[in-house]
């Protein structure tokens, strides 16, 4: 499976941990944690500390018109690249490796190239791209769907987050509205390193996920308007109260993923009443429902499940809602090969394997249909993730790091 000419490279986990937490740094939350949501000040502060690493490294970066960035190291040919990609920003309540690891890992590689002076045929590309997670402005895997085309670049860019900001000018706020296209690069295969940031891994004893494929994703916004009334004066029978409706939704949300069962989820994260008061019947409510299913089909089922629920409870509520599509991505299988790649690099160096799916969406996703797309899962301690306990011990670091680096250098060598 690996190369004669490479087997022997590891990856240097100091350096790497050294990277992880100067990173942490900016937007680190005072309890610990990192809030670097996409396009914010902190982002803009983690961008540049990337992109002074890829120029220390000696990479070609660009940033391109959505602000994925890309820092190249060319190969002995010029050929379409292997490209090793993920994300740096986080939620607002983010650890220190969703992400952030994947980019890391691809600098590490690029590294441990420069000091062993070992170039591979293929070019070696490392990635960031802009608002994986879509916590500010939805749909998630921004910069990765506009990169693949899945997502128009000027519909994109005139995307607002809840408070009305504008990507297309906060792009340009922290200076990274590039000019090169996005898409630029086609490239020869896809991998991306992420924590599990669920409970698999860690019960099962297994140190290495290789990702068979990811969950299809459905964020729908809802906007219910009742009627604002006085809380003790106001006899049930003549209420609309849209603080009712959205948590009768929230209830039919938990219903539709028994009712489907597997591995259907649902989760309502946002739940704003307006006027928030505690003597007042709330008039409006703001809330969103992510569903996610690995089977399309069974997604299918959830979303128009809850649909008839949700307008059941807004009739029967005498309330109106506006329901509004964030986010939608369908289910994705990895390439087989790439797949088998991961394993057998994993059972190679030793390491306990196992073929999951991905419950969280990834930048992967947006590459699977283009190119041979493989992902690598290290444990997530507790499973916990998008929580700033969020933690992955350093040897379960490097262990992923090197499945990736002998499974990203075999490909550059075809
Ligand atoms: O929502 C997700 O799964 C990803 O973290 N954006
Ligand atoms: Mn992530
Ligand atoms: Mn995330
Ligand atoms: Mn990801």
């Amino acid at each position: 499976m690996t190369h004669p000419t490479f087997s022997n490279l590891r990856i240097d986990i100091d350096r790497l941990l050294g990277r992880l937490m100067a990173l942490g740094q900016d937007g680190a939350l005072e309890g610990g944690g990192v809030c670097r949501l996409a396009l914010s000040d902190t982002d803009k502060l983690g961008r540049d500390r990337v992109v002074g690493w890829m120029k220390e490294l000696g990479l070609t970066v660009t940033v391109d018109k959505v602000g994925n960035l890309k820092g190249v190291l060319p190969g002995r040919e010029d050929l379409p690249p292997v490209m090793i990609g993920s994300h740096i920003d986080t939620v607002a309540t983010g650890g220190l490796y969703d992400g952030n690891l994947g980019v890391l890992a691809g600098l590490e590689v690029v590294s441990v190239l420069k000091d062993s002076g070992y170039v591979p045929l293929r070019p070696i590309v490392v990635a960031a791209f802009t608002n994986e997670e879509g916590s500010r402005f939805a749909p998630d895997m921004m910069g990765s769907a506009v990169d693949r085309g899945s997502l128009p670049l000027d519909e994109a860019l005139a995307i607002k987050d809840a408070e009305g900001f504008v990507v297309g000018e906060e792009l340009a706020r922290i200076g990274y509205a590039g000019e090169t296209d996005p898409g630029h690069i086609d490239p020869y295969c896809f991998f991306e390193i992420h924590v599990e940031q669920g409970p698999v891994l860690e019960e099962e004893g297994d140190l290495i996920g290789a990702v068979t494929g990811v969950q299809g994703i459905s964020w729908t916004e809802y906007v219910i308007e009742g009627e604002s009334n006085h809380a003790g004066t106001t006899p049930m029978r003549l209420r609309h109260d849209a603080g009712f409706a959205a948590a009768a939704v929230a209830v039919a949300a938990r219903k539709v993923a028994g009712a489907i069962g597997d591995s259907q989820v649902a989760t309502v994260g946002v739940n704003e009443l307006d006027p928030n008061l505690v003597n007042v019947i709330a008039r409006k409510a703001r809330m969103t429902v992510d569903l996610r299913n690995i089977d399309e089909v069974k997604l299918q089922q959830a979303e128009s499940m809850l649909a008839a629920e949700i307008e059941a409870i807004c009739k029967a509520e005498g309330v109106s809602y506006i329901a509004r599509k964030l986010a939608r991505f369908e289910p994705v299988m990895f390439d087989s090969s790439m797949v088998d790649l991961i394993a057998g690099t994993a059972k190679e160096q030793g390491y306990a394997v196992r073929r999951m799916p991905s419950g969280a969406g990834h930048d992967a996703q947006m590459f699977a249909p283009n190119c041979p797309t493989a992902m690598v899962f290290v444990p997530s301690k507790g499973g916990i993730s998008h929580n700033i306990e969020e933690y992955t011990a350093p040897e379960e670091l490097q262990a992923g790091a090197n499945v990736l680096l002998q499974a990203a250098l075999t490909k550059a060598e075809e």
